[in-house]
């Protein structure tokens, strides 16, 4: 591969720490590429050819039936060989660096969905919520337990905030409410915020906007590339539309080098699988917690419970330590809920593997 054609690659964030996890696909010929489109079972990728269009090789196929590979994200490294102008064969996906997980939606004892991930290889989480119709900071609360676990650098915009009276009073609830992370407030039609903001992505550095839809994601990404915005603005006076849904999973490439991941929105209805992660997000908690008397402690009716006693003595906020231990209850019980569905789906992975098998060699 000439230096040239590396350089698109850099520029999507490739590392050299990827080199070696993907020498051995080089050697058969094949190329490296970043998925930057996802929708509709459809992927694209950047490689260092341009964009091209993936499908699944044969031998990929059996090695996801068998469990042994990962279904490809936005924002994977792959292995690929191309076959065609445009088009190229899946062959691996290279591992990842970290992964972000669509929480496991369960109803009763019944997993409705199962925890997926949507995304990797990102470098910093930004939640957007539109702080004029849909503050909640129990959303964000739980945006910040999924992400705590992974380790993900996150920061907050609260977007909109053109239509707020008060917004010194927002600011000061906000960031009372969450000591130590950053909060950007924003207006992505006046601009303000939007420099601020900016200037906190980092080129060749991946971060992903989650949020649920209507929270500004896909204008913020427009307000942030400054470059695309003329050009969206027209096409929206022609269709007259002057809204914008995604549909679709986007890694963009922005003015100032960073990459934007724009998602479809998340709806967060439960918690993801760890009790780790919760107790990332409720790190205050979780300290205070070790000065129970009772390692087992549920903090629920034990007389020495550091919980419970802070409460008593108003330094806790009921409110949180009630929000907490839903938090808290819900991990548990889906941990085990998780665990049963994916043998389950393993099962049925073999299965299908054996039966493509047989019928190929009857
Ligand atoms: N006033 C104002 N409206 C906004 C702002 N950001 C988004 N909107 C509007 O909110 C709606 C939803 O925005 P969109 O970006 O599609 O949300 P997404 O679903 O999170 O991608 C659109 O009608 C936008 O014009 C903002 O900062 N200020
Ligand atoms: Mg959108």
């Amino acid at each position: 591969m000439n230096h040239q054609n590396m350089d698109i690659l850099f520029s999507y964030g490739w590392e050299s720490s990827s080199e070696p996890s993907f020498a051995p696909y080089r050697h058969q010929g094949m190329s490296a590429a970043r998925i930057i489109r996802e929708g509709r079972g459809l992927y694209l990728a950047i490689c260092s050819e341009g964009t091209v269009l993936l499908e699944h090789s044969g031998t990929f196929r059996n090695l996801l039936d068998l469990g042994v590979q990962q279904h490809p994200v936005i924002g994977d490294w792959c292995a690929i060989r191309m076959h065609a102008p445009k088009r190229a064969l899946l062959e691996s996906v290279l591992p990842r660096k970290n992964q972000f997980s669509r929480p496991a939606a369960h109803e009763g004892k019944k997993v409705q969905a199962e925890a997926k991930p949507v995304a990797a290889n990102i470098d910093g989480a930004v939640i957007v919520q539109d702080c004029a119709h849909d503050y909640n900071p129990r959303r964000i609360e739980r945006f910040l337990s999924l992400l705590s676990a992974q380790q993900i650098p996150t920061i907050l915009v609260l977007t909109k905030i053109s239509l707020i009276a008060d917004l010194q009073a927002l600011k000061e609830e906000s960031s009372r409410r969450f000591p130590g992370l950053h909060i950007c407030l924003a207006d992505s039609l006046d601009g303000r915020g939007i420099d601020e903001l900016s200037a906190l992505f980092h080129a060749r550095m991946t971060y992903m906007l989650l949020g649920t839809s209507g929270a500004g994601k896909s204008t913020l990404v427009n307000a942030l590339g400054a470059a695309e915005i003329a050009q969206t603005g027209a096409v929206r006076s022609q269709d007259g539309r002057g809204r914008h849904t995604t549909t679709a999973r986007y890694l963009h490439l922005m003015p100032n080098g960073s990459l934007v991941l724009d998602t479809p929105g998340i709806r967060t209805v439960a918690v993801h699988g760890s009790r780790s992660e919760i107790d990332g997000s409720f790190a205050d908690i979780a300290a205070l917690a070790t000065q129970c008397r009772y390692g087992d402690c549920t903090h629920t009716v034990e007389s020495g419970c550091a919980l419970l006693h802070a409460v008593a003595e108003g330094t806790l906020p009921r409110d949180r330590y009630e929000h907490f231990l839903r938090l808290a209850t819900e991990a548990l019980s889906n941990e085990e809920l998780l665990r049963r569905s994916k043998e389950k789906k393993r099962e049925i992975g073999r299965l299908q593997y054996r039966m493509r098998r047989e019928g190929s060699n009857p």
